[in-house]
């Protein structure tokens, strides 16, 4: 009994934080039913007594370490992904038409973004959205009004029938359901697709990609437009560079860049060029409908894994140029495999999932010394192979 009194304690001391913590959620209690979410909803939603520590600690972490766009893009559109993207979309192909249809946007774009931001459906997120809403409303900082504010939106989902209470799970940040969209975006642009008169992004397949083809519809995309072509530029290329820096397909191909296949660029369509690696790797140019796929995540190396996504499921090849690296990027089955080595050489990394973090890569760091290669904590082909990866 002296171990349960000493587990007391810390909890003890700590109260004045927690009383705090219960006054800021009380508050966000009135402020939800203020702006129109039901006393129940709020009170069912918010029985919360402390905050969620895993989503504190997420949400003060900074990005220690930089990805390389080629262990990005390896990740998001690895061989499987664009199998199951296949399969996917001819099981949901009446759905994709009738998006397209509707909302004028190409259907292999709708299901890149589904493939990405939730792999299909299958994995969205489990965190409890109105805690980790709350922990991150209540810390303090200035990011708490847009906080309360997400909070609020995904209570009155519930209040309006929209969706269960018990269904708002998703990031720790609050982006949830199969096209992860955070709470507010949701109020604004969830489609009821299917017809039964809920828009219901978490469940119902048909919501959820009526809804990711109706925001990048409001995001600007143009019917039938191009998003992305993969381009060659001469290897000394200083020119113009970025998403708007836009110029016509003919004045690319005076300033020397030709198609990744050698052929001539001509036309008036008008693109910016994007060198991620800059002159020797691989090259885009990239048209109105990739700023659209831009805006759903703000991040060119994002809109680039949706983009290159979608033309491997339409059936066009990887990019010709390879990327400027002699050390491959690993797929996800890859990255499953060198854990598992790892594992079986003896790091505690835990249970492989995948998912390289912190604790992968210094695992792989020390088995690049040992291997006698530099460290870099990459999850690369060469490590990969060095533990007898095939
Ligand atoms: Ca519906």
């Amino acid at each position: 009994m002296r171990l349960a009194v000493l587990a007391v304690l810390p909890v003890l001391f700590a109260s004045p934080a927690l009383a705090n913590f219960s006054a800021c959620v009380g508050g966000l209690k009135d402020a939800a039913v203020k702006a129109g979410v039901s006393r129940a909803v709020a009170d069912r939603a918010l029985a919360i007594s402390q905050p969620d520590e895993k989503v504190m600690r997420l949400s003060r972490a900074q990005p220690e370490f930089k990805t390389p766009i080629w262990d990005y893009l390896g990740f998001l559109v690895d061989e499987e992904r664009v199998e199951q993207g296949r399969v996917m979309m001819r099981r949901y192909d009446n759905v994709l038409r009738a998006a397209e249809e509707r909302f004028g946007v190409n259907r292999f774009v709708i299901a890149a973004v589904w493939g990405v931001e939730s792999n299909f459906g299958q994995d969205a997120g489990d965190n409890f959205l109105p805690h980790s809403l709350a922990t991150l409303a209540c810390q303090g900082g200035r990011r708490t009004a847009f906080w309360r504010g997400e909070l609020i939106a995904a209570l009155k989902l519930v209040t309006r029938g929209d969706l269960q209470l018990n269904e708002l799970y998703g990031s720790w940040a609050g982006a949830f359901g199969q096209t992860q969209f955070i709470p507010s975006t949701y109020e604004r642009l969830a489609v009821d697709f299917d017809g039964d008169g809920r828009r219901d992004l978490v469940k119902s397949v048909p919501d959820a990609l009526g809804s990711t083809a109706n925001y990048l519809r409001r995001a600007g995309w143009q019917p039938g437009g191009s998003w992305m072509i993969e381009v060659k530029v001469p290897p000394n290329y200083s020119g113009p560079t970025g998403r708007k820096q836009k110029a016509p397909l003919s004045t690319w191909g005076s300033r020397g860049v030709v198609r990744a296949d050698g052929a001539a660029l001509s036309g008036g369509a008008q693109a910016g060029l994007l060198l991620p690696s800059g002159p020797r790797g691989p090259g885009f140019l990239v048209f109105k409908n990739f700023d659209a796929i831009y805006a759903y995540n703000q991040a060119e190396s994002y809109a680039l894994a949706i983009s290159h996504l979608a033309d491997r499921m339409a059936g066009l090849p990887t990019f010709r140029t390879p990327w400027p690296t002699d050390d491959p990027p690993l797929s996800r089955a890859q990255r499953f495999e060198l854990q598992r080595l790892l594992v079986a050489a003896g790091y505690q990394i835990g249970e492989p999932d995948g998912k390289v973090g912190p604790l992968t890569r210094e695992a792989i760091r020390d088995a690049e010394q040992r291997a006698g290669m530099p460290p870099t904590g990459r999850p690369g082909m060469k490590i990969y192979r060095a533990l007898g990866g095939r």
